[in-house]
Parts: C-alpha cells; structure tokens; sequence
C-alpha cells in the first residue's frame, strides 16, 4: 500500500486582476501558504509521493519570492525523504522558455514536461519497488491530441500503479467552464488499468468515473468568485488491485462565497440589508462539510435581485462601490463583491387593480383569464388547441397567478422611464 498526496491547479502567482494592490498581495500570499501547508500534511503523514497534476504555475513568469519559496518547500519533501512528481500543464507547459525548468530542484523532484508518457518506479527504504507512476506533461500551451491513449498498459498487478495528467476528461462536471487540453474519455484513461488517476484541470474536486478511480485534485485555492467552498487536495491510499481510499483535505484558508439575497422585499434600510447578507453568509458558510472558516479570511459575492426599496439607491454604480466597502468592513471579510442582478422597486399590485390605467386593465385581464380559459383560449387559440392535457393546462393558469405583479412592476418602470 502507498500514500499519496494529490494536488493540481495550483496557478502560483495569479494575477487576481481587477483587485486592490493590497488584496492582490494578500491572494498570491495565501496561495503559498496553501501550498506550504500541503507540504506540512505531506511530511506529517508521512506520504510516499506528493504528486502536482500540472499548472502548478499561473504563467511563464516566476516572481522571486514565489521561486524562493518554491525550492525551500521542495527541499522540505527532499529532507524528508518524498519525491515529488510534477507534471506540466497548459499553463506550464514545459520547455526552455519557462523559469520553472531552470529552477534547480532537489533531484527527489521529478519534473515531467513531455507529452509522452514516462514510468517512475518508486522505491521504499530497502530498495523493492513500491508503486509504478506514469506521468506524462504538456509541451505546448494548446496540446489538443489525446496524450491519455498514449499511456502504456499496466504489466504489474501486485503493485500499485497510478497515472498522473493534466487532462479535459469528457463528461466530468464543470468541464465545459475550462478549455479542451488534452482530452480523453473515461474509458481511455480506465483502460491503462491503474489503481488511480490523479488529474489536474478542471477546478472543481471530483472523482470522475463511478469506481472512484479516476479523480480531480481541483484547484489549491479559489481564484475567483465563480470557484467558491472549501478546496486543497487529496491524500490517498493505494493497494494494488483495490479500489483507493481518497480523503478530501482542505488546504487553502481563504475562499471565495457567493450569496444569493433574492428575498430583500422588506429590506428599507442598509443596516436591515447588512443584516440579512450576514444570516445567509453565516449561514452558507456552516453548511460545508469542513471546518467553518475565519470571516477575515472569505471573499464574499453577494447577488441582489428581485423587489426592494433600496432599489432606486443601487441603481447607481457609486453607491454599489460603498456599499461594498461598508459590508466588508461591517462584516469583517476579506472582500465584498455585490452583484446587481434584476433589482426592482416593490409595487404594490393592489393599488392599480380596477384603476383606468394601463396597468389596470392588464390585472384585469390577467384575472379574467386565470378563471376563464375561454379568456386564454381567445388570446392564443393555436397554443390552446395543442395543449391537450389538462396538466398543462392547469400550469398555465398558475403562471397567471404570479404575473400580476410582475406585469405592474414593468408597466410603471415603463412609465417612469
Ligand atoms: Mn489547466
């Protein structure tokens, strides 16, 4: 049996543009903390092998701080007596052009930048060979072949074997929001045989296949709002022939939160909608399944939509900007990023029913066809005639039901206009 600690997209040196100077620093900082505390897990286990399933970089660019770093962490897992497998991917891929590659790493780390496929055979301390990994890396920015079919055969069975790749895996979840690097089906990467593919690319954590063989590391660290929750990497036992026994371990403090506030019809006053973001963000953050994180450390985007008093107040790009700024120092957050989605001012329905308005006759009418379908019938009589279920029938006249007041709300903002 091994262990190993699987990691991937871990994009050191992000940008995270569009940010403070301050926040920025603070992001890429955290970053390498994530990192470091990887390395603390992996020493404490102790692992057998750490392996990074590529972008370990953002880019080609290396900053000194984060190079210094790097090789101490390194030398780390050397001291300790773990290699490393690292493996390229389409945000670094390999080459003369990159720093990483003229980084000198300790040679317990192995570097893998070539497309084709490469088995290491790790020894334990009486020189038997205790696992077969097979690693192959991206050469070029946009490897579009299939570098998985390439992978030999596994010729072993009493020992562990593991497949290391930075690979678009069809049909994974999330994977239409990441380019197609790289790609292979499931049942290419299954029928190298190996006990576990440890992959990277896709940001969201996941095994891809149903024996749980095949998994996503996900990112070390969100990198923006859309990559919310807990994230870190995978510590995992392999025995040869054995489905593996992969545990989720969350390395990164910092995290992204994105908070939906659609119910703000009673929210008047800035203190009152302070008060709901702080319930459904305490909230959302005491629902994961690891430990609630520090506030200090949460970049939260909260998502305002529907009816609200305030809504004439946030229609104006400078008030969002302080609020953001009020909510993160109230809250006590990293960050605070408010979204305006369909914001609407409330109306009240009751006032324009049975009024010569135009808004008035249109409730009417919405009545009227809610309790007659000789109404609806006259006003679409194709769509009547093909609707025959009473099924559908009886969905239509629920739509009616909730159109009032959507109808009022736009009749008057069409009017204020
Ligand atoms: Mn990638």
């Amino acid at each position: 049996m091994i262990r190993l600690l699987h990691l991937a997209d871990v994009h050191l040196d992000t940008a995270f543009e569009g940010r403070t100077h301050d926040l920025r620093t603070t992001l890429r900082a955290s970053l390498r903390s994530a990192l470091e505390r990887a390395v603390d897990a992996a020493v404490r286990e102790p692992v057998d092998v750490v392996v990074i399933a590529g972008d370990l970089f953002d880019d080609d660019r290396l900053s000194f701080t984060t190079e210094a770093f790097l090789v101490t962490q390194a030398e780390r897992l050397h001291e300790a007596g773990i290699p490393v497998i690292y493996t390229t991917g389409n945000h670094d891929p390999g080459g003369d052009g990159f720093r990483a590659s003229r980084i000198a790493w300790p040679d317990t780390f192995i570097y893998v930048d070539r497309p084709e496929p490469e088995t290491i055979d790790l020894t334990g301390p009486d020189g038997n060979v205790v696992a077969h990994v097979t690693a192959a890396g991206h050469a070029s920015r946009r490897e579009g072949r299939n570098l998985a079919a390439s992978f030999p055969g596994r010729e072993d069975p009493d020992v562990p074997h593991v497949g290391v790749l930075h690979a678009h895996v069809t049909g994974a979840a999330q994977v239409d929001a990441h380019d197609r690097y790289a790609p292979c089906s499931r049942d290419d990467l299954h029928a190298a045989g190996y006990d576990y593919w440890a992959l990277g690319h896709i940001h969201q954590q996941q095994a891809v296949d149903d024996a749980e063989t095949i998994w996503y590391a996900g990112n070390l660290q969100g990198r923006s709002p859309r990559e919310t929750g807990a994230k870190g990497g995978l510590l995992v036992e392999i025995e040869a022939g054995q489905p593996p026994a992969v545990t989720p371990v969350p390395f990164a403090r910092t995290r992204w939160e994105t908070v939906v506030l659609d119910e703000l019809g009673g929210v008047a006053t800035l203190r009152e909608l302070e008060e709901v973001a702080r319930s459904q963000l305490l909230e959302r953050l005491d629902d994961g399944p690891t430990d609630t994180p520090a506030l200090r450390d949460v970049l939260v985007r909260f998502e305002l939509s529907g009816p609200s008093p305030l809504a004439p107040e946030l229609d104006d790009s400078d008030a969002v900007d302080e609020l953001e700024a009020v909510l993160c120092d109230h809250l006590g957050v990293l960050d605070v990023d408010v979204q305006i989605r369909e914001l609407t001012p409330p109306v009240d329905v009751e006032r324009f029913r049975g009024e010569v308005h135009l808004a008035g006759e249109v409730l009417d009418l919405i009545q009227r066809a809610a309790a007659d379908d000789a109404v609806l019938a006259a006003v679409s009589p194709d769509v009547w005639a093909s609707l025959d279920d009473e099924t559908d029938r009886a969905a239509i006249r629920e739509l009616l039901g909730s159109l009032d007041r959507e109808a009022v709300a736009r009749l008057v903002q069409r009017d204020a206009r």
